[in-house]
């Protein structure tokens, strides 16, 4: 099968997606060409329902538009999915983001040093957004800093993680929950302690201790919590282990109970090099040309408010990591069409930090075609807790780290997708198209 006839696959699977949901009260439909924004009133309509505690809301005549789009096609330019992937903000204000899709906000605020820590410092804001989450179909989102999934935040081990969040919401409560060890349970974004509930229009300054070293969660706490989580407010913090800090104590660090020889410590350490992008940026292991890291949180949305998901993702966008008739050109997606399979090159050590957030599923899961990858959950380890398997069930708010090597495998599409056969074909299946 060549890569056309994959991707009129995905297109049926895409229109089968679409035409079953588009007459749900949650979403709309714009026209490919131009672009409408024709769906603000569902958004507020949302909001509303959410402030009365009763996610069941929305209006079955706001936002529709009669205007079909096209098939296989996104329009909107405000969320690339594949630069979203590798996008990792670490404070650093002199670390760009994404210029293709010209989104420029002040997501990093600074690294400065205070009593001897180093803070990296952020800015948050709360806001509801229109999102495409199928091609030519707009959800209402709550999110923060107009994406879904939020930014990625990276940091080091022993950092001080400082959020400036702002709630721009005009009528609805919000916080920031973050999966570390917080010393200091006011920093802890839950309405019942510290600060509690940010009100709209208020802004709180959250303090958070970077450890343990792994890949984590942070998420909006507010009531009703699943209404919160389901609408887009989630996004990955991954913090760097410190070799220095594996070589003293590896235990901490290994998912390992021999005794603790030259050889296991040197091999903590090294790992720990690898898995460093902030201080140890150059590192590459031996045996490979160099590290690939990407982030794919599994989501999905209910797209009729019935406490049940219709759209499935990695990356929010239904079907974006399928194959495709799309190609970049000047170096940009054509036409903002940000659907392709995942480019990697098969000589890369391969990590995908995996964070599950569906709502309303029981479980989600990450299932490899063709290879076997070691896993280390929750990012924690650095020895894996499980290896060559292809299949990994993850609850909500669980995550993890997966290494896979496709160094000896042909060029070509490989799938990846969640092994439950209905959250594939309703938008959660992907590919990675290795190369030489
Ligand atoms: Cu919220």
């Amino acid at each position: 099968m060549n890569e056309d006839d994959a991707a009129s696959m995905t297109e049926q699977l895409e229109t089968r997606l679409v035409d079953s949901i588009e007459d749900h009260e949650g979403v709309s439909r714009r026209t490919v060409l131009g672009g409408l924004a024709l769906a603000g009133g569902s958004a507020i309509t949302g909001i509303g329902a959410a402030q009365s505690g009763n996610e069941s809301g929305g209006n079955a005549t706001a936002g529709h538009d009669a205007s079909f789009g096209t098939p296989g096609k996104y329009t909107e330019k405000n969320f690339d999915p594949h630069g979203y992937l590798r996008e990792f903000n670490t404070g650093d204000s002199t670390n760009k983001r994404d210029a293709i899709f010209g989104k420029k906000d002040d997501l990093n605020a600074g690294v400065s040093q205070e009593n001897g820590q180093t803070v990296r410092e952020f800015n948050l804001t709360a806001v509801p957004e229109e999102i495409e989450i199928a091609p030519g179909v707009t959800f209402p989102s709550w999110m923060y800093n107009g994406q879904v999934p939020a930014p990625t935040l990276r940091v080091e081990e022993g950092d001080l993680i400082r959020i400036n969040f702002t709630n721009g919401f005009a009528d609805m409560a919000h916080t920031i929950h973050p999966h570390v060890q917080n010393l200091n349970p006011a920093m802890d974004g839950v309405p019942q302690n510290g600060p509690g509930a940010i009100k709209p229009g208020e802004t709180f300054t959250y303090e958070w201790q970077a450890r343990p070293a792994g890949t984590h969660l942070y998420h909006c706490h507010m009531l009703p919590l699943k209404a919160h989580i389901h609408r887009g407010m989630y996004g990955t913090i991954i913090i760097d282990p410190k070799p220095e800090n594996v070589r003293e104590n590896p235990r901490d660090y290994i998912d390992y109970h021999g005794p603790i020889t030259d050889e296991v410590r040197e091999m903590a350490v090294e790992r720990a090099k690898s898995r460093n992008m902030i201080s140890h940026a150059d590192y590459v292991p031996d045996g490979y040309d160099d590290i690939d890291e990407m982030v794919i949180m599994m989501n999905g949305f209910d797209t009729n408010f019935d406490a049940d998901n219709e759209v499935y993702a990695a990356n929010t966008r239904a079907f974006a990591y399928a194959p495709a008739k799309t190609e970049k050109y000047n170096g940009e997606w054509e036409g903002g069409k940000t659907k392709h399979p995942i480019e990697i090159k098969k000589n890369n050590l391969q990590r995908v930090h995996v964070i599950q957030t569906l709502e309303y599923d029981f479980i989600n899961s990450f299932h490899t075609h063709s290879q076997f990858f070691d896993y280390y959950d929750a990012g924690t380890t650095l020895f894996p807790n499980r290896s060559t398997i292809d299949t990994v069930m993850m609850c909500q708010a669980q995550r993890g780290l997966f290494e896979i090597d496709y160094s000896d495998h042909q060029p070509g599409l490989f799938m990846f997708h969640g092994h439950q056969s209905e959250f594939a074909e309703q938008g959660w299946m992907s590919f990675f198209e290795v190369t030489e």
